[in-house]
C-alpha cells in the first residue's frame, strides 16, 4: 500500500479517494449553529477499567501512539447503537502550536484523544469501517492544566521507549476512562469520516466539551518523544478542518 504523510495531506485523495469527499473530518464546531437534541443520552462506558495484570501494546505507527485495547470495552449509551472498542491515539502540535483536530468556534485545542469503536453487530472492524453506521469515535481535547494528570501518565511515561517508527512496548491495564471527561452528558455529535487516509465517510463523531487537563511537562512529553519515518520529529499529526457541506452538528445541552 502507498505511504501517506500530513505534508501531503492536501493530496491524499488521489490515492484514497474518499478524502475528496463530502462528509470529512475533523470539522470546525460553530456553537452558534449547533442543533440541541434532548435525545442525545450521556455516553456510557463499560468495561474502561483495566486491572494492572492486563497489558496493552502501545506502538509508535509513524502517524501517531496507538493504545490496543481490549474487546471488553465498549460504548453502552448514547449511541443507538452498541459500539466495541479497538484503539486510542492522539493528535498534537508542537512546542509553540496546538494540535487537535477539531476546533469549537475556531480555537484550536493543545492535542486531541481519540477512542475509535467499531459497531458490534460487524464482525471485525475492517468489515465495519466500510458501513455508513460501522464506527464511532470518542474525541475529547486536551488542554495545559496546573497539575499532572496520572491518567495520561500511564501512556507518557512510555513514550521513549517508542521513539522509532514501529517500535512498541507493554503498558499495564489502567482506568481508560481516565482519559476521557468525568462529564459524558456534555458532548456534540456529527456524521463524519476518518481523519486519515483511506477517509471513509463512516463514523458517528462525538466530541465531549469538558476538556482534559494536562501538565507543561506531559504536553512537552507529547509533543517532543516519537519520531516519523525520516526521523524528524512526530508533531503537528492533525488534518485542517472539512467543510461541512450541509450536514448539522448536535449538541446534548442548551
Ligand atoms: S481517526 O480516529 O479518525 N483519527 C482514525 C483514523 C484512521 C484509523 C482509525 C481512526 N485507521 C484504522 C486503520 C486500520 C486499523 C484501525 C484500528 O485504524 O485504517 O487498518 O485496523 O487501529
Ligand atoms: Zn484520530
Amino acid at each position: 500500500h502507498s505511504h501517506w504523510s500530513y505534508e501531503d495531506r492536501e493530496h491524499w485523495d488521489t490515492d484514497y479517494p474518499d478524502c475528496g469527499g463530502t462528509m470529512q473530518s475533523p470539522i470546525n464546531v460553530d456553537t452558534a449553529r449547533t442543533i440541541f437534541s434532548p435525545d442525545l443520552r450521556p455516553i456510557q462506558l463499560s468495561g474502561y477499567s483495566l486491572p494492572a495484570n492486563e497489558k496493552l501494546v502501545l506502538k509508535n505507527n509513524g502517524h501517531t501512539v496507538v493504545l490496543e485495547l481490549p474487546e471488553s470495552l465498549a460504548i453502552t449509551g448514547g449511541y443507538a447503537q452498541q459500539y466495541r472498542a479497538v484503539q486510542l491515539h492522539l493528535h498534537w502540535g508542537s512546542l509553540l502550536a496546538p494540535g487537535s483536530e477539531h476546533t469549537v468556534d475556531g480555537r484550536r485545542f493543545g492535542a486531541e484523544i481519540h477512542v475509535v469503536h467499531y459497531n458490534t453487530k460487524y464482525d471485525s472492524f475492517k468489515e465495519a469501517m466500510v458501513r455508513p453506521d460501522g464506527l464511532a469515535v470518542l474525541g475529547a481535547f486536551l488542554e495545559v492544566g496546573p497539575s499532572e494528570n496520572p491518567y495520561y501518565q500511564e501512556i507518557l511515561e512510555h513514550l521513549y521507549e517508542i521513539e522509532g517508527v514501529g517500535q512498541q512496548t507493554l503498558v499495564s491495564g489502567f482506568n481508560i476512562a481516565g482519559l476521557l471527561p468525568d462529564n459524558l452528558k456534555l458532548y456534540f455529535h456529527y456524521n463524519g469520516s476518518l481523519t486519515t487516509p483511506p477517509c471513509y465517510q463512516t463514523v458517528k463523531w462525538t466530541i465531549f466539551n469538558q476538556t482534559m487537563k494536562l501538565s507543561r511537562d506531559q504536553m512537552s512529553i507529547l509533543v517532543n518523544s516519537l519520531r516519523t519515518d525520516d526521523s524528524d520529529l512526530l508533531q503537528n499529526n492533525y488534518r485542517p478542518v472539512q467543510d461541512l457541506h450541509g450536514r448539522w452538528v448536535l449538541a446534548s445541552f442548551q
